[in-house]
């Protein structure tokens, strides 16, 4: 099964979305196997973007991801990565379709309340930056035989 790595950004937090957020994946069927809110340090959130390091926005976007807690979140499931960027929607809230956790909830970009991994190998890298493997827990949810076939 895939895991994926979400959060529910300072603005996501403030804005008072974290249930709605955790809501939406449960019921999709998603299993949340490690969740931690914590403000993120500046040299975590570099490694985490580092795929940005040159762009223009790169020191806004550090400086807003770690102005307040945030939720970290590994969720499992079948396509979890392709699902959940899926359900965040495009980058750009404005233009996000409804529906989507984006297109529902925002408006600008620099503000759009999630993060969800791009690939299988952002899920491991992101992961691993926000979490050790003894905080994931692996278990059943009673409704997987009902999830899936
Ligand atoms: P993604 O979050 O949809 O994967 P990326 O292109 O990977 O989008 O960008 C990472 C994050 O950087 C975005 O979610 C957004 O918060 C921020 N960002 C991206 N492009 C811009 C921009 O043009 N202006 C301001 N912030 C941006
Ligand atoms: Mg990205």
């Amino acid at each position: 099964m895939q895991r994926s790595y979400v959060m529910v950004k300072p603005d996501g937090v403030q804005r008072n979305l974290v249930g709605e957020v955790i809501s939406r994946l449960e019921k999709r069927g998603l299993k949340i196997l490690a969740i931690k809110m914590y403000t993120i340090p500046k040299e975590t959130a570099r490694a985490h973007y580092a795929e940005h390091e040159e762009k223009p926005f790169f020191q806004s976007l550090l400086d807003f991801i770690t102005s307040g807690p945030s939720v970290s979140i590994v969720v499992q499931g079948k396509n979890a990565v392709s699902v959940i960027r899926t359900m965040v929607g495009a980058t750009n809230p404005s233009e996000a379709a409804a529906g989507t956790i984006r297109g529902d909830f925002g408006l600008d970009t620099g503000r759009n309340i999630v993060h969800a991994s791009d690939s299988t190998e952002s899920a491991k890298r992101e992961i691993s930056i926000h979490f050790s493997e003894s905080d994931i827990s692996e278990y059943s949810r009673i409704d997987e035989q009902w999830l899936y076939e």
